[in-house]
């Protein structure tokens, strides 16, 4: 590994906490690969549990061809999901806390047992997982219009910022979860349309996906976690006072603010 370290850590967590968007880390390293951007990921997960954070869960992100496109990245990552960035229940996020916030909604599991991989199939998140909601996660690129490049946006602990839980949680065998609709209304239009299927085909097998991906790096997916899916649609801009609201069959519905 070329690339300094300590350097992007800083560079990443100096522009969180002043809430101000940078250029892509690309843009100065041009041959950033994935396992340096991975090695800044856990870098920066490093200092925020050293500063008295805790892991709450994992999240999958570009798991869905409707981000992929918005994106202009081709390929599912993963990042992690510290106390901080959980919302209340009536979804508000402080817009002075963050850049330019968005939002996208999200099938979420919870897991009663953890999930070691690899050989993790879709079965075994059904089984391990004790409980399935809906939930609006807020992204928050640290880099500048939202713009990166694949090992830029792992770096930046795949735009992680905030997310809300829907109240509704129903067991994960009561419904096919490829089949769950959703409606995401931005104040009083409805903006995008989705099933469970836009993610990976089902969003068990991208849960199942992601415990063998960090199995292959020594990880396991902890019992008491939750584990956000990846976005169903494209994200929309969340304005201040304007609710972005996601309605799903048989998860009901959850919606998040600026003020
Ligand atoms: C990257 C994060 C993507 C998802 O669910 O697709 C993500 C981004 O779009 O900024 O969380
Ligand atoms: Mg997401």
């Amino acid at each position: 590994m070329t690339i300094d370290v300590e350097r992007w850590t800083d560079y990443l967590i100096e522009a969180t906490d002043g809430r101000r968007a940078v250029a892509p880390i690309t843009d100065t390293e041009p041959g950033l690969s994935l396992d340096d951007a991975y090695a800044i990921q856990d870098a920066v997960l490093a200092r925020r549990l050293a500063s008295g954070r805790r892991v709450v869960g994992a999240k999958l992100g570009l798991t869905s061809v409707a981000k992929q496109v918005q994106m202009g990245v081709a390929s599912p990552v993963f990042g992690w999901l510290t106390d901080d960035m959980v919302l209340a229940a009536d979804g508000c996020v402080t817009l002075d806390e963050v850049i330019h916030p968005r939002v996208e909604p999200e099938i979420v599991f919870h897991l009663g047992e953890e999930l070691a991989g690899p050989g993790i199939t879709h079965h075994d998140v059904l089984d391990a997982a004790d409980w399935v909601t809906c939930g609006l996660e807020v992204i928050d690129s640290r880099y500048e219009d939202f713009r990166f490049t694949l090992p830029d946006v792992v770096a930046d602990d795949t735009s992680a910022s905030r997310f809300v839980l829907g109240t509704n949680r129903i067991s994960p065998d009561a419904t096919p979860l490829d089949l769950l609709g959703v409606l995401l209304e931005v104040g009083p239009d409805l903006r995008e349309t989705a099933a469970g299927a836009a993610c990976l085909g089902h969003p068990a097998a991208a849960v199942a996906a992601l415990a063998n991906w960090v199995g292959g790096r020594g990880r396991t997916l902890e019992a008491g976690w939750v584990v956000l899916s990846g976005g169903l649609t494209a994200a929309v801009p969340l304005a201040a006072d304007v609710p972005v609201r996601a309605t799903f069959a048989h998860l009901g519905t959850v919606a998040a603010r600026g003020i």
